[in-house]
């Protein structure tokens, strides 16, 4: 039997943009933008304006959380629909009354609210009068938008996040062209990654100076890198992505400095961004309460085989390998199923980070329709492929919290079929499938099982 703690966190998350749809919005953010310029680029042609049409079935969805147990829940609210004018602080009222009513009816059913601020979500006009967070100006405008929500929001809600993996708009937006706005520039990579650690530090900083008895933290995406064997060379390149990918932002998030190496690196390559003392101070001082972790995937990394000239982005370091002894999960690319590397991320809280109180703020296995199949006699999906890997999974973080990690909870990615960024809704999470016709939710087996386990606190 694999018993959690007491009060232990059950339940999912999702986001501002993936699920509400864009129904009376005033303002939009990159990705209404970027769809409607170039919609080709999103899978099926399908864009972000209706998705789960959480704004209008909110009530209906949080009894369905009901039906499977959770007792907490992250969304985000979007920066793009809760303010009117950026420059101001100025809300939109309609926005103030959806917020309200979402999380006073979680709270009404005993489910704790998670609010995140910033899931990948930069209002257009922001990103195209200033470039998003590649100036200083937008962090200052994120923290009235942050001032706001705590200011209205802040009585009830008692968990926040500032970003949900920070790190990827970086990669997205300026080094590998997923994200809008799509350039190619290491230099500006590094200047808007800093500017984002300080809107963050700025923000945590501010919800401390307010007085609230809640608590503050962020997500991020950590990806531990294992090397191909135990040469020189490969653990170099092993640690070489994990400074990049992983300690880039644990580090100064967690324990308010850069990693020296790291620094060096930068130097090195004439890729220092922008910074002065002062901000240092205030990324130094800003102290997370707590930290999510979404983890997917490992890293698996060898020595570089061929150099290249210039650096262009972090892989001049290494390369990647597809682990021969891998199993994959054959309905997402390269998703190679390793459950250890969540006991591992555990372990590295635990021992370098403090065992500061954290929570897996997502984990999901991707299947396609095809995959899950039609519905069955008894109404359910049958995706008993999920439950079994995420019983794996579990084992594992069951396991570091034996050996004294401090993990207080878990949410599955993701509550009903969301949308996704480029991949729309080709890879399906949910545990509730959305028929895209009729907007229909649909239980999967899966739910069934999570229920159970969200009800006990434990599952055998
Ligand atoms: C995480 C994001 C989520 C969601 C998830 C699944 O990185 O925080 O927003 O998109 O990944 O992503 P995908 O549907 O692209 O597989």
């Amino acid at each position: 039997m694999y018993k959690f703690p007491d009060g232990f966190f059950w339940g999912a998350a999702t986001s501002g943009v993936q699920s509400e749809g864009s129904t009376n919005q005033i303002n939009q953010s990159i990705w209404n933008y970027w769809f409607e310029k170039d919609s080709k680029r999103f899978s099926e042609g399908i864009g972000p304006d209706i998705v789960c049409d959480t704004y209008n079935r909110f009530k209906e969805d949080v009894s369905l959380m009901k039906e499977i147990n959770f007792n907490s829940f992250r969304t985000s609210i979007q920066w793009a629909r809760l303010i009117k004018n950026f420059e101001t602080g100025e809300v939109c009222d309609d926005a103030v009354r959806f917020y309200n009513e979402y999380i006073d009816e979680l709270l009404k059913n005993k489910i704790e609210p998670i609010i995140n601020l910033y899931h990948f979500d930069m209002p257009i006009e922001l990103q195209e009068k200033f470039g998003g967070f590649e100036s200083k100006k937008v962090i200052d405008l994120f923290v009235l938008f942050a001032q706001k929500a705590f200011e209205l929001f802040g009585d009830r809600v008692k968990y926040w996040t500032t970003f949900n993996e920070p790190i990827v708009p970086v990669e997205g937006g300026y080094l590998y062209d997923f994200h809008y706005p799509n350039k190619k520039d290491p230099k500006l990579a590094t200047q808007v990654a800093y500017n984002i650690i300080l809107a963050h530090a700025k923000v945590i900083n501010l919800y401390k100076t307010m007085n609230f008895s809640g608590k503050i933290g962020v997500i991020l995406n950590l990806t531990p890198s294992y090397a191909r064997s135990n040469s020189g060379d490969d653990l170099k390149a092993a640690y070489m992505a994990d400074l990049f990918f992983n300690r880039s932002f644990l580090d100064p998030m967690l324990n308010g400095y850069f990693p020296q190496d790291l620094c060096e690196i930068l130097k090195k390559h004439h890729l220092t961004p922008e910074i002065n003392k002062i901000e240092l101070e205030e990324i130094k001082k800003s102290k997370v309460d707590f930290l999510g972790v979404n983890y997917y995937v490992p890293r698996r990394v060898k020595a570089k085989e061929k150099k290249d000239e210039k650096f262009n982005n972090p892989e001049y370091y290494f390369d990647y390998y597809i682990n021969p002894d891998g199993r994959f999960n054959p309905y997402r690319d390269n998703n190679e199923i390793y459950p250890i590397a969540l006991y591992d991320i555990a372990k590295n809280i635990q021992e370098n980070y403090g065992n500061i109180p954290w929570y897996l703020a997502e984990i999901g296995i991707a299947m396609d329709l095809k995959s899950e199949g039609d519905i069955k006699e008894n109404g359910l999906i049958d995706d008993t492929f999920r439950t079994n890997l995420m019983k794996e999974h579990f084992i594992q973080l069951h396991k570091a919290i034996e050996e004294g990690s401090n993990c207080f909870g878990v949410h599955q990615w993701t509550f009903i079929d969301c949308w996704s960024w480029l991949n729309s809704f080709k890879r399906r999470y949910g545990f509730y499938r959305l028929d895209l016709e009729t907007g229909e939710r649909i239980k999967k087996k899966h739910g069934e099982w999570f229920a159970e386990l969200a009800k006990n606190n434990y599952f055998n």
